[in-house]
This record gives C-alpha cells, sequence and structure tokens, in this order.
C-alpha cells in the first residue's frame, strides 16, 4: 500500500463484490486462488457446506475474465463446465499439479456430515462417502475427474499393473502437503519476528 494512502486517510479497499460478478450463496466456508485455466490471471474457487439444499452446496469457480473499464477485474462462474461442482461438505481446497503434466489438478477437503460417535465401531477408513470424503481431481484438457477412488483412497483393493503408481501419487500429495505445513510455519515464524 502506498504511505500517502494512509496519510490522506483513504480507504485502501474498495468493495467490488458485485462489480466483479461474485455472487456466492448458501454458507461458504474456504476460498483458493489459482490460475486454474493457465491464461494468466487468477481465479478464484469457492467451498460450499451447509445441510438442506444440495445445490447451494456446489462448490463454484469463478474463472477471471480480465479487467473492465473500470479497472475491476470480473469473473464468470463455470464450475460445473470444469466438473468441480464438488457438493460435499467441503471446507477447502487447493490446486497443484498431482500427476506433473503441466496442469493444476485439485485437492478437496469434504468434512463428514455424521458425528464420529454415530459411526459403526468398525474400522470404515476404506469405505467411500460421496458427500463426506476428501476428492482428488485430476485436470483432462481443462475438465476435471474424480480420481478418488481409482488414484488415492482405494488403493488397496484395487492391486495390478497400476499399483506401483497408485502407490507414488498418496506419497506425492503427503510431500506436498507436508511442504504446505513447514512453508505455512515459516511465514508464521517470519511474522512474528
Ligand atoms: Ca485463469
Ligand atoms: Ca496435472
Amino acid at each position: 500500500m502506498h504511505p500517502a494512502v494512509l496519510e490522506r486517510g483513504e480507504v485502501p479497499f474498495r468493495d467490488v463484490t458485485e462489480q466483479a460478478g461474485l455472487h456466492s450463496k448458501g454458507w461458504t466456508t474456504g476460498v483458493t486462488l489459482a490460475d486454474v485455466n493457465g491464461d494468466g490471471r487468477l481465479d478464484i474457487y469457492v467451498c460450499h457446506a451447509g445441510l438442506g439444499d444440495g445445490g447451494l452446496r456446489a462448490n463454484e469457480l469463478y474463472i477471471n475474465q480480465g479487467l473492465n473499464a473500470d479497472g475491476v477485474p470480473t469473473f464468470v462462474e463455470q464450475a460445473a463446465a470444469y466438473g468441480v461442482a464438488d457438493s460435499g461438505y467441503s471446507t477447502q481446497a487447493v490446486f497443484f499439479d498431482y500427476d506433473r503434466d503441466g496442469d493444476l489438478d485439485l485437492f478437496v477437503i469434504n468434512n463428514s456430515p455424521r458425528p464420529v460417535a454415530s459411526m459403526p465401531v468398525k474400522n470404515t477408513r476404506n469405505e467411500r462417502d460421496l458427500l463426506g470424503g476428501a476428492k482428488l481431481y485430476r485436470n483432462d484438457g481443462g475438465h476435471f475427474t474424480d480420481v478418488s477412488a481409482a488414484r488415492y483412497l482405494r488403493r488397496r483393493d484395487r492391486p495390478g499393473p497400476g499399483r506401483r503408481r497408485e502407490r507414488r501419487e498418496p506419497r506425492r500429495l503427503a510431500r506436498y502437503l507436508r511442504g504446505q505445513r513447514l512453508l505455512r510455519a515459516r511465514l508464521s515464524l517470519h511474522q512474528q519476528g
């Protein structure tokens, strides 16, 4: 921020939500900024949760259209077209290139809608929940495909030729998440210092 702005007592931010075409409804839980389509402009992915209308729970992807005549970036919501309108109980998401093919894939954390105490005693780790389980989406040329069951959460149920690759992918994801935790810890130390 330019110091002159503070000296003049001006408000450095202005609300351009409507002008930008952002119109989220329902209960929003998390937001992620990433250049999803690789055009050099940051796009916005919004996570939703909450009981009731599943339509209001669909996550949104706002694709950046560039600046309008007033210098405000405008967005068009295209989650369904990209295949990422996840209607689970989402809390947060991250875009990263998990298969190293040059495009951004998507990992979404979905919270379980059921209290842990209500679950049976048996181990349900390998049972998929459509709305409550974390999801891994692979970017296939601009459209995302849910590969959670095949590539990640149920890998132990799928022996065969692809087994080695399937074992590597969760390890890559764990390495990435570990790196993110370290980065956050360093930023925190830096800010405290
Ligand atoms: Ca973009
Ligand atoms: Ca990729």
